[in-house]
């Protein structure tokens, strides 16, 4: 017993409940006070069962995640939980544990070690350490084929999806579901099964016989397709594999063997940055945690269009009423036959249900008038991206929305001030910049403007998190965060096939690298033409005499806008699969002949360096301007914007991992061949580089000073 565990009786039922907010998180403390609950339990002549559960809103989450970057720096020794979960399953009276919120990782391990489980109807358990690159540490992956049998197990621990209560029930890994109170439910079933002889997870082997090769097999397909470039998945359909051929002390060990190769990795101190990451944005300095929050229900969207419909699913998919408008019949039709598609696609594939289908499109009214707009807590606009039409837009509902309504623009590069100065309330007026498609994306870039009041801003976290998206703070700089650096790493990516490296050549180099697709493969997917049509709206802003791209205006000029046009970079076939495009070759030769640009072999490691540390270059800047908060943000918005390989951790923190002076020196070359325009190193990282730092370190440094 200490703070953290504490033992209470229930007449004969000794009840140990943990207690370490947030999430009951194993950290110091808790497994040492569990066992000492469980044997003074255990030794008290009055007890005859005994109940674990958590305190507060779960059971366990799992490990603490924070200890392991102490055990990698060599700051705190690795400590074995797999004697504490053998005393709990030796223990002589039988242990029930009792599980609401998520039994996670070591928390599902911890529960295993009992010898009964019964849970709460909402409750989950699973093992996600893969998310984090690890594997299950505690014989997770041992005990779990032994409950819930080989494939289960494999399928839990590689690809880290959590459970619900029932299939849990029916998998056995679980023993009943509690409806209604549940401390007085896993009193009632420990009262139950006192007296009988405990049975212990580990000596169950009747499942571990359903074990064949088809199943690892496939499963390491699944993993090498579904999580490529991760080592994570692969080390935990091994470890399970073990425990189909080894006894269960041999199986723990190997487990241990492959837990620790994954813990010393790159790939889970990224993804464990990743996670911190995630939960680090939503902290704005300057707004505290009490601002004041607008309650948002009802809300209004102009513009129906692929990215208005998604922007509208969003709000209605968050159970809120929304009003959508366009000026003509055909495109409001259009818009709302892309919604019912969208809806129906995701009903066939099993993730929504009819009924849930239904409901969402009854919160949807199209209108081809601003009527019920002076109703609604936030308008989004979604119009074309032309500074004039959104201005336009912001003038006309200025007048008719109230005068607390958010106004926010989904623009993707304007400037938001600008935007806001055509309106009496610029303090409610920001950028929502949603990413396509924008109702399965879960980025949102919300932008600051100079008069956006801090209510504004919490109210948008707020409503980013109810539609399950990720807010990430952006100020109001041209192409906020993720644009503007998505600019120099496309400008690369043209210059190298200028230079002489094929599109193949480049989109299989950072495909290689972990991204979800090529620079040029995602040009043809977003449509050359939106970046025609921003060159031309900043064409006035381009400095005399610096190279710039020169092919894809000419695609443009010629009506290859990419996939949608079936040829762009690349040609498409009707299933959209891309084949190489002869004619874009001559282009390119033709296009850096008339240039006289000299053409190469390029390796794929220059195509990976230039395309990676142009975005860390100016990733750079955006952090040193404050344009974003952290670099730890800028991470999350690629990682969840532009499908930046997740075990890389994020542009950042890949260049950290590189070593920021040789991101340094690799950039300084450039300058040198390719010019300053081009390559002037960001002053950020260069202090940093020189002085030895990271970016990481300066994410540190501010938030230490507030
Ligand atoms: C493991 O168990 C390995 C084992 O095999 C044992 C080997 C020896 N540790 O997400 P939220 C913090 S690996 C430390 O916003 P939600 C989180 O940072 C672990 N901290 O809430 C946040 O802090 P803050 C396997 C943790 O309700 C706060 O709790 N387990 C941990 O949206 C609230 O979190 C997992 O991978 C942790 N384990 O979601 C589960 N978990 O307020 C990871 C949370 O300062 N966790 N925090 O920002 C989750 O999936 C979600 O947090 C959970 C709650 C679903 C539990």
């Amino acid at each position: 017993m200490n703070e953290l565990v504490s033992i209470s009786h229930h007449a004969d039922i000794a009840v140990v409940t943990i207690s370490n907010p947030p999430v009951n998180a194993l950290g110091p403390g808790v497994p040492e006070g569990i066992q000492s609950c469980i044997a003074t339990a255990a030794a008290d002549p009055g007890v005859s069962a005994i109940v674990v559960m958590g305190g507060g809103r779960t059971f366990i989450a799992g490990a603490d995640i924070r200890e392991f970057g102490k055990v990698v720096s060599g700051e705190k020794p690795r400590r074995s939980l797999l004697p504490f979960l053998l005393e709990i399953e030796d223990c002589a009276k039988p242990v029930v544990m009792a599980i609401h919120g998520t039994a996670f990782g070591g928390g599902l391990e911890v529960a295993m070690a009992g010898h009964y489980r019964v849970i709460a109807p909402a409750a989950l358990v699973g093992q996600p350490e893969v998310k984090l690159g690890i594997i299950p540490g505690a014989a997770g992956t041992q005990r779990l084929p032994r409950l819930a049998g080989v494939a289960k197990a494999v399928e839990m621990c590689a690809f880290g999806e959590p459970m619900g209560a029932q299939e849990a029930l029916a998998l056995g890994i679980v023993d009943r579901i509690i409806e209604g109170d549940l401390t007085a439910g896993a009193v009632a079933f420990a009262r139950e099964v006192a007296g009988h002889p405990p049975p212990k997870t580990r000596e169950r082997t009747a499942k571990l016989r359903d074990a064949d090769a088809e199943i690892f097999d496939r499963a390491r397909q699944q993993a090498r397709k579904t999580r490529r470039g991760q080592n994570a998945p692969l080390a935990a359909i091994e470890a399970v594999e073990a425990a189909t051929k080894l006894p269960f002390e041999a199986g723990c060990a190997r487990e241990a063997e492959l837990f620790d190769e994954c813990l010393y990795s790159t790939q889970s101190r990224a993804l464990m940055h990743a996670f911190f990451a995630e939960r680090a944005v939503s902290k704005i300095p300057d707004v505290p945690k009490d601002t004041p929050v607008s309650e948002i229900r009802r809300a209004a969207v102009i513009g129906a269009g692929t990215m208005g419909a998604g922007i509208t699913m969003n709000y209605a998919n968050a159970g809120i009423p929304v009003i959508v408008k366009e000026t003509e019949q055909e495109a409001l039709d259009r818009g709302m036959a892309n919604i019912r598609r969208n809806y129906a696609n995701t009903v066939k594939k099993g993730k929504l249900s009819q009924a849930g289908m239904d409901q969402r499109l009854d919160l949807i009214t199209p209108r081809l008038t601003y009527d019920g707009f002076e109703n609604a807590d936030i308008i989004a606009e979604a119009v074309f991206e032309g500074m004039a039409l959104k201005k336009q837009v912001f003038a006309e509902i200025d007048r008719i929305a109230r005068p607390e309504c958010i106004l926010a623009s989904n623009t993707s590069y304007l400037d938001v001030d600008e935007i806001a100065s055509v309106t009496n309330r610029p303090e409610m007026v920001l950028g929502h910049h949603y990413f396509s498609p924008a109702n399965v994306m879960r980025l949102l870039e919300i932008v600051r403007g100079r008069a956006t009041s801090k209510a504004a801003l919490a109210t948008s976290m707020a409503l980013a998190k109810r539609m399950n998206k990720i807010g990430v703070l952006a100020g109001n700089a041209r192409g906020f965060i993720g644009n503007r650096m998505l600019g120099p790493y496309l400008r690369e990516a043209q210059f190298l096939v200028e230079e002489g490296a094929s599109v193949e050549d480049v989109n299989g180099a950072l495909y290689d690298f972990g991204m979800a697709m090529g620079p040029l493969a995602m040009s043809d997917l977003a449509g050359l033409d939106v970046g025609w049509r921003a060159r031309r709206e900043f064409k006035h802003l381009e400095k005399p005499g610096v190279r710039v791209p020169l092919v894809a205006d000419r695609l443009c000029e010629m009506g290859r806008y990419g996939q949608k046009t079936g040829r762009g970079w690349s040609r498409y076939d009707e299933n959209r699969q891309a084949s190489h495009d002869p004619e874009t070759a001559a282009l390119i030769e033709q296009v850096a002949r008339e240039a006289g640009i000299g053409r190469r072999a390029i390796l794929h490691q220059e195509i990976v360096e230039r395309c990676i540390f142009a975005l860390v270059n100016e990733g750079a800047r955006v952090l040193g301007e404050g344009v974003a908060l952290r670099a730890s943000d800028i991470d999350v918005v690629y990682l969840n914007g532009y499908a930046f390989p997740a075990w890389r951790g994020g542009p950042m923190f890949y260049a950290d991992a590189v070593g920021l002076g040789t991101v340094l020196a690799r950039i300084q070359e450039w300058s040198a061949c390719h010019g300053e325009d081009l390559w002037s190193p960001a002053p950020l990282l260069v202090e940093l580089a020189r002085s030895g730092g990271t970016f990481s370190g300066f994410d540190k440094r501010r938030e230490v000073a507030g």
